[in-house]
């Protein structure tokens, strides 16, 4: 069962909020233990939706270059609307009329189905509450699976229009999930064959119900604090008022998403920028509240089945791109989040190799080999750039030789590879590796140094770099005049 399987996230890190549920409909005065201070202005706020210099983009699921569209936005932004989603419009109000039911209730009431301490679902405050000593200006109801249980302990006697209502706005977010997963991986170039848990039943997901009430000082508090979200994606239905706001990655600025009629708000999740490893980043977001108006939000939290190991995806990476983030289920993930909150992407991101490493080395030698492989020659001239008397430091010289024999060591290692790609040779073991460590000498013998003076070993200490430019010369079949034709010049950065 799936959302038991969730639940399992929160068993060994609960939420223990000490504080009593206010009734924020009926408060006339922003209580100090709903002031905030700092974090509303960590970043600065870009103005209302006329003011912003650059909008969230919208897209319309029928534009025939809807995939490419929605790449570029994951990649530009890690959120957009979508219209033309199928959805309804009755549907939409119908689901925001349950919510706005739903929280109208009296809070005793409202209480009969609070979340417990290590469970998922419920009424009760944002789950993120626990990491800030403010409390946020919204409730929130949480619901995995069938709605029933909690629907019963609110209106014991009349349950069957929200949970008739809940379930089939289930079904039909679970449909568009799925198609935007698709639409997502699509845009990366994944197909059904790279991801084998991505079916139709597969999905697991929850519905998030939150509510901002009219708030009498809207510029000291906040609805939601900003987060991302531990998903694959999450498809946002907000009522008319806005209220949320994404950080705009580069300006560093808050930008509103202003709500478009009957457009749907998909943000990035956590997953998604893992399977990508990290092209399509999650977006951090959150919810303002407002003077006058109540405002009610929608979130279905779409995720992969709960006990699937989530890495990034191999088509997406290769010696250039190692994978940047270790296999994490979507239950560990929400583990993990619920200890670690904003710093959980980073705990589970691998330690990058360092600049002096040798897997750096070997992609550099590799990229070598690789343009050596359709050239006639490379010459590779070093040059040193450092301050004072370009000279480089005997440490960098050492580094050089030990950069130049894994180029040979590379070739080596990666013989069958190149030579059965390309089929050049189908020759016996032992006569193959002769070969591939003849080919290996003459690459270590004809990289030259361009001057021996600058390159001369000096024990100064510095801020030096050693770099290669590269002459790749062309192997055409019909250049007769047995001249090297010198067709690029690549600039590379050693250590
Ligand atoms: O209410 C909103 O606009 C944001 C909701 C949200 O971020 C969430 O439910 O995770």
């Amino acid at each position: 069962m799936p959302s038991r399987k969730l639940s399992d996230a929160f068993t060994s890190h609960p939420v223990n909020l000490h504080h009593k549920f206010l009734d924020l409909y009926s408060i006339k005065e922003l209580p100090e233990t709903h002031a905030w201070t700092s974090q509303l202005d960590d970043y600065p706020f870009s103005g209302d939706a006329t003011c912003n210099t650059e909008n969230v983009p919208i897209i319309d699921l029928n534009n025939e270059n809807a995939t490419e569209l929605i790449g570029h936005a994951c990649k530009t932004w890690g959120v957009f609307q979508i219209i033309n989603h199928n959805i309804t419009k009755n549907l939409l109000d119908e689901v925001e009329l349950a919510g706005k039911g739903l929280f109208s209730l009296p809070m005793q009431q409202k209480l009969r189905a609070a979340r417990q301490p290590d469970g998922v679902s419920g009424y009760g405050v944002a789950r993120i509450s626990s990491f800030f000593t403010k409390l946020m200006w919204s409730e929130g109801f949480t619901i995995t699976g069938s709605p029933l249980e909690h629907a019963r302990q609110l209106w014991p006697n009349d349950y069957h229009k929200f949970c008739d209502t809940i379930e089939e706005y289930q079904k039909s977010m679970k449909t568009l999930a799925g198609r935007l997963m698709w639409l997502m991986l699509g845009s990366l170039g994944i197909t059904n064959d790279d991801v084998k848990w991505a079916t139709p039943e597969g999905g697991c997901a929850a519905l998030q119900l939150n509510s901002y009430p009219a708030c009498p000082d809207p510029g000291r508090a906040m609805g939601l604090a900003a987060h991302t979200d531990s998903t694959i994606l999450t498809i946002l239905h907000q009522s008319n008022i806005s209220g949320l706001q994404v950080l705009r990655e580069g300006t560093n600025r808050w930008i509103t998403v202003p709500p478009h009629p009957g457009a749907l708000v998909i943000h990035v999740g956590d997953l998604l920028h893992i399977l990508s490893n990290g092209l399509y980043p999650s977006v951090l977001h959150r919810a303002v509240v407002n003077r006058t108006r109540h405002r009610l939000s929608v979130a279905y939290l779409y995720g992969p089945p709960s006990s699937v190991k989530i890495s990034p995806l191999p088509k997406l990476v290769d010696h250039y791109h190692p994978p940047l983030y270790r296999p994490i289920t979507w239950t560990e993930y929400l583990g993990t989040k619920a200890k670690h909150f904003d710093k959980a992407l980073t705990s589970v991101r691998l330690k990058r190799p360092t600049k002096d490493s040798n897997t750096e080395n070997q992609m550099k030698a590799l990229e070598l080999i690789q343009l050596r492989h359709r050239a006639r020659r490379i010459d590779v001239i070093l040059r040193c750039d450092g301050d004072g008397e370009n000279k480089a430091p005997r440490e960098l010289l050492g580094g050089y030789f030990h950069w130049h024999s894994n180029l040979v060591l590379t070739c080596l290692a990666d013989y069958d590879h190149y030579y059965n790609a390309t089929g050049l040779f189908r020759l016996p073991g032992l006569v193959k590796y002769l070969l591939i460590l003849l080919c290996g000498i003459i690459s270590f013998l004809s990289i030259e140094l361009e001057s021996d003076d600058n390159l001369g070993g000096s024990e100064k200490a510095g801020d030096y770099t050693l770099a290669a430019t590269i002459a790749y010369f062309s192997n055409d079949p019909d250049d007769d005049d047995g001249a090297d034709n010198m067709e690029s010049l690549k600039e590379m950065e050693i250590f």
